[in-house]
């Protein structure tokens, strides 16, 4: 019998390779004779066990995500019909905590002229009444893409069920100047203290990606400004996202939220700075700049220390895409959800019946220096941890590993911190290296002996090591002996037996003074097939989806190693199982 269903795999794979009709459209390769095969069944075994998913079929973007009368809002591009892109609805869940989740019908879905081929990203604005409203992206019978907007039907409904489009729609169309094919994934509105209302557009000219900003005095007549919010030479942006943050030594606390609607009061304005993100349709990556936003001239301008292009700093450096924040009101706080791939195959996706995830929504907000970003999973993820182990003051000899036990671990939450006490060893760095972490990386994956580190964590690990995800740090010496740069690595090329079409090493450096404090933080959530890990306590991020073979279930361990000539400590780690919430089942 697995003979049987192993060759039955293989023939789909060579069948697939043979005969599919590979289109690429708005960057979605689209397969369209599997665009609408239902998945007969779903398999569980690498399922995740806490991160947001439906019960089956593909997901892409996060969409329209807010905060109404109590409860959590998660729309996100879904196929109601396969697991691999197409015949995309923006599917709709509920929450009061982020954590549980319930499956509401479709908000938005094809059903009119001006999105009759597609209802795709967009964002939602809670007007001062207290009205949200969504805008997305429609793709109309010419295959333009259009923004529309929609209402929700009955304001009392706090799960808000149905929305209704309007027949003014669409509220923005692609003019001579726009190119109707790259226009897409409107902005949350902000207001202006001149009384309009303003939202960009993600778009290119050639190689120029583009925010498109336009105006409206009454949320229906938008006009375009002469100018974009911003623009750079990085090709077509996607699903750009622009907001507000704290600066320290405001009035404010600094890891407190401050929301879009605030961007025109004076006082706000002067206490915050802006981020603008986008993603990269050529790269696949995202990437985002601090800096000012000047209210006269409608442009924003981000400061010189942020590289505005492929080298700019990321949410996350590894497979986290078309990320959504919004600002929530309850506990006065950003969160941003970001969309995670598959990294396995389409034949794969084909058997499992599912395709991609949401990263744990995070928390954000901008160091206390103002040079990054800083994220951290939201507090209530911590009502999942269940049974838990704890080392302490442990050493990791040079060329030692240890096994952490008395836990399961494919599910878990691990929050650990390393101390080194000797930085004498540490590698000599080549300014040259700057630009490219993840190359640097790939080079000196996990099994290449360094001076301080490669030390971390071997996760979703067979009992024999031979399958295993590492996640590491590894300290390089710059120029001078008094100053480190720290690497962040996710390698998963050793994470399963069989092969994998896609397999990279993940990368970034990690802003900390090593030499300072002489610790460095790292927690990880693992759950089966994901690793969502948070370098020195949110600066660095890295999310990879790997697929053990026989690091699964009770047969996935956990390791600390330690490849550096220099000893490192376990000051201390804290792991805990995590209790699986309800993740969308339909309503009862
Ligand atoms: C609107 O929603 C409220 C709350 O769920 C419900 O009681 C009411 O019947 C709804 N109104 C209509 C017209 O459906
Ligand atoms: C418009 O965008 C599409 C999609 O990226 C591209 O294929 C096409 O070449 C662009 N057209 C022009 C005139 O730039
Ligand atoms: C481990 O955690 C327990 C609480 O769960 C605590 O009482 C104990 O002190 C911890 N031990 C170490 C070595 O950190
Ligand atoms: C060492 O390098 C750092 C950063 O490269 C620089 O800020 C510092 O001034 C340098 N120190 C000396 C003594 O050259
Ligand atoms: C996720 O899948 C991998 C493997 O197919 C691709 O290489 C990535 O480009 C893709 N990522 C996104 C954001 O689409």
């Amino acid at each position: 019998m697995a003979t049987a269903a192993a060759k039955a795999v293989l023939l789909l794979a060579s069948l697939l390779q043979m005969t599919a009709v590979v289109v690429v459209r708005a960057s979605h390769v689209v397969y369209p004779e599997l665009q609408s095969l239902e998945a007969k069944q779903v398999e569980k075994k690498l399922r995740t066990g806490y991160h947001f998913q439906p019960p089956k079929h593909w997901i892409n973007d996060p969409n329209g995500p807010m905060y109404y009368k109590g409860l959590y809002h998660l729309f996100y591009q879904y196929n109601p019909k396969g697991s691999v892109w197409g015949n995309i609805v923006w599917a709709h869940s509920v929450s009061t905590d982020l954590i549980d989740w319930t499956a509401l019908e479709p908000g938005i879905y094809p059903s009119k002229t001006f999105d009759v081929k597609g209802c795709w990203s967009g964002s939602a604005t809670v007007l001062p009444s207290g009205v949200p409203a969504i805008m997305y992206t429609g793709i109309d019978p010419d295959e333009r893409q259009v923004q529309n907007v929609a209402y929700p039907v009955n304001l009392s409904d706090p799960f808000l069920r149905e929305w209704v489009k309007p027949d003014y729609n669409p509220i923005i169309f692609p003019d001579s100047g726009i190119n109707a094919s790259a226009f897409r994934d409107p902005t949350t509105a902000w207001y202006g203290p001149d009384g309009h209302w303003r939202l960009v557009v993600g778009s290119k000219v050639n190689m120029k990606g583009l925010a498109v900003l336009y105006r409206s005095r009454d949320f229906k007549t938008w006009v375009k400004a002469h100018h974009p919010l911003h623009s750079a030479h990085t090709g077509m942006w996607e699903c750009p996202d622009f907001f507000p943050v704290a600066v320290a030594g405001g009035s404010r606390h600094h890891r407190r939220g401050v929301d879009t609607a605030e961007l025109h009061d004076r006082a706000v304005a002067e206490e915050v700075k802006y981020v603008l993100k986008v993603s990269l349709d050529l790269t696949r990556f995202e990437y985002y700049t601090v800096g000012r936003y000047n209210h006269a001239t409608d442009r924003y301008i981000p400061d010189a220390a942020f590289p505005d292009n492929d080298y700019g700093l990321r949410y996350d450096y590894g497979d986290f895409y078309a990320s959504k924040s919004f600002y929530d009101p309850a506990k006065r706080r950003r969160i941003v959800w970001g969309w995670a791939n598959e990294s396995d195959t389409v034949p794969d996706d084909r058997r499992k019946g599912w395709a991609g995830i949401q990263a744990i929504p995070r928390k954000l907000w901008l160091s206390p220096d103002g040079k990054q970003l800083v994220q951290w999973p939201v507090e209530e993820l911590e009502a999942l941890r269940s049974k838990h182990v704890n080392v302490s003051d442990k050493v990791i000899k040079s060329g030692d590993n240890f096994k952490v036990t008395g836990f399961k671990s494919v599910q878990s939450d691990v929050d650990m911190v390393f101390a080194i006490k000797d930085l004498s060893k540490a590698e000599k760095f080549e300014p040259a290296w700057r630009n490219d972490a993840q190359a640097l990386c790939t080079r000196l994956g996990s099994h290449v002996k360094g001076g301080v580190g490669p030390f971390g964590l071997w996760v979703l690990a067979s009992g024999d090591l031979k399958e295993r995800t590492a996640v590491f740090f590894r300290v390089f010496k710059a120029g001078n002996a008094s100053s480190h740069v720290v690497l962040m690595c996710n390698d998963p090329t050793k994470s399963s037996y069989e092969s994998q079409a896609y397999r990279p090493t993940f990368a970034g450096f990690v802003d900390v003074d090593i030499a300072k404090n002489k610790k460095i933080a790292l927690r990880t959530l693992i759950d089966h097939s994901v690793v969502e890990s948070f370098g020195a306590r949110g600066k660095t991020c890295i999310l990879t989806r790997v697929y053990p073979r026989k690091a699964i279930g009770d047969d996935a361990h956990l390791f600390v190693f330690n490849n550096g000539e220099s000893d490192v400590k376990i000051t201390n780690l804290d792991a805990w199982e995590m209790k699986t919430p309800k993740m969308n089942a339909g309503e009862q």
